[in-house]
């Protein structure tokens, strides 16, 4: 339980993982070299107008080229953990191929990090699925599932001497739906049945993946990441608006915690893909290998929503977790449609709703539904904004609501652990400003902005901020605006 000392000083448990995130795609660029092959995401980015600008992952951070100066800033910051995810495309380019130089080059960096005393977080699957993979049927197909396998036993034969921590997926909701059925992201498919069956698969995958990975090393730890979010009725005294968000959090939430953590998909979700006539492809035996023991449960925030099932007579804003129907035209994987309403809470550059107490409370249902009864720890894998900055004339960039943003979000953490969730650490999304999907370079979540026509970094003073609480494990009283007090 975390202290409260004196006055409103709050205090985190010694050991408690302070990171920064990112994922392969977003930051490394180096999209040819050295024998990496095509992911859905280059593919993506060369449809017409599917990301903002025409942008693509070619160049990126360049990552790929400067990471031992990045591996420097964190160590600077006095980051204890990095989470990053290794693209699968320099990996296992075809189905039963291994590419040396793609597997060095995490090799390096996991060393780099261990040098300076940062720990290495792994995801293995950020989104950049091997273009040839999706040309088999991609995640839509039940053979993708064996290929990842594959793919995570030769990134644990080469890293697993070092890194510890494992993440199979992040956010699968994401890959499945807006990847299969909104569209949205890669690999741009409308079809419900296909996310649906994504859905399956990737929880397949996460499981097979674990039982594999255990089978090789009981001592390292393996989790998932889930993306979650809170919705509130938009009017309480509603009876469709109080179902309406009962239907989001089983289609954003549930579906994806109740299948690895309980071993059953939540009815409500099942209802509601069957609606519109799909159903996820479960085999048997499946749930059961989904729900293979995890030694720690990611959740990613940033945001909760007010959900109703009136259609708003207003276009109100673009739903932020809202999975099912938007007030865009993204085909549907649920017969009724949930709108969100705005509630004039604060907005982040993504239109997002600042709702710091929204983290408590997905931390604190996590722990009670989820986690605390199987006693697994929680770590918040991403938590972050984006938001316009201004770099002042000295070079500095004073993003004074990134900063309110982290800060406000920690004390939700500490709130929650207040409260008996088991949380273990918090990540910041993300160490750099990097390629916001759909949005390109125009979103900015980094705590260091990357000028992406020099590449040059510079830590923001949500960076200093952050730091600070991650040396001491202490975050003083700061005035909303982030000035911190030391
Ligand atoms: C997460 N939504 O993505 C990802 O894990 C990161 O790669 C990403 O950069 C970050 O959050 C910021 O967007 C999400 O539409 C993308 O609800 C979209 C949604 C949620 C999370």
């Amino acid at each position: 339980t975390p202290a409260t000392s004196p006055g409103t000083e709050l205090v985190f448990p010694p050991g408690f993982v302070w990171g920064a995130a990112t994922a392969a795609f977003q930051i490394e660029g180096a999209a040819a070299e050295d024998g990496r092959v095509p992911s859905i995401w280059d593919t993506f980015c060369r449809v017409p107008g599917a990301v903002a600008n025409g942008d693509t992952g070619d160049v990126a951070c360049d990552h790929y080229h400067r990471w031992p100066e990045d591996v420097a800033l964190m160590a600077d910051l006095g980051l204890g953990a990095y989470r990053f995810s290794t693209a699968w495309p320099r990996i296992c380019p075809e189905p039963g191929t291994v590419n040396r130089a793609g597997l060095d080059f995490y090799s390096r960096l996991v060393d780099g990090l261990l040098e300076r005393g940062i720990e290495p977080w792994l995801t293995l699957y950020h989104w950049d699925l091997p273009q040839s993979l999706e040309d088999r049927g991609g995640w839509a197909s039940r053979e993708t599932v064996d290929h990842f396998v594959e793919y995570a036993l030769v990134v644990q034969g080469a890293l697993g001497d070092r890194v510890r921590r494992w993440t199979t997926l992040n956010e699968p909701w994401c890959s499945a739906f807006l990847g299969y059925a909104g569209g949205q992201h890669a690999p741009g498919r409308q079809e419900p049945a296909a996310a649906v069956g994504a859905l399956h698969h990737l929880l397949l995958a996460h499981g097979r993946a674990v039982t594999a990975m255990r089978a090789v090393d009981p001592t390292a730890d393996y989790g998932i990441t889930l993306n979650m979010s809170v919705f509130d009725p938009a009017d309480p005294g509603s009876p469709a608006d109080v179902a309406a968000a009962d239907r989001e959090d089983a289609l954003l939430n549930r579906v994806f915690a109740e299948p690895v953590l309980l071993g059953r998909y939540p009815q409500v979700a099942l209802d509601a893909y069957a609606s519109v006539g799909v159903a996820p492809p479960v085999h048997d035996g499946d749930l059961a290998e989904i729900a293979a023991p995890i030694d720690f449960l990611g959740i990613n925030y940033y945001n909760g929503a007010a959900v109703t099932a009136q259609r708003p007579t207003t276009d109100s804003a673009m739903p932020t977790g809202a999975p099912v129907e938007r007030t865009t035209s993204s085909p549907s994987v649920a017969a009724d449609p949930v709108w969100s309403v705005s509630r004039g809470l604060p907005r982040t550059a993504m239109d997002w709703e600042v709702q710091p107490d929204g983290l408590r409370r997905v931390l604190e249902r996590a722990h009670t539904d989820w986690t605390g009864p199987a006693g697994i720890p929680i770590h918040v894998t991403e938590n972050g904004a984006a938001y316009d900055d201004d770099v002042a004339p000295d070079g500095s960039v004073p993003d004074a609501d990134r900063t309110a943003y982290i800060l406000e979000h920690l004390r939700a953490v500490h709130a929650a652990m207040g409260s008996g969730a088991d949380v273990r650490g918090y990540f910041a999304w993300s160490l750099l400003d990097n390629f916001e999907w759909a949005y390109g370079y125009e979103k900015r979540f980094g705590i260091v902005r990357v000028d992406f026509d020099t590449l040059e970094r510079t830590p923001k003073d949500s960076a200093h901020a952050f730091a600070r609480v991650a040396r001491t494990g202490r975050l003083g009283e700061e005035p909303r605006g982030g000035t911190v007090v030391p």
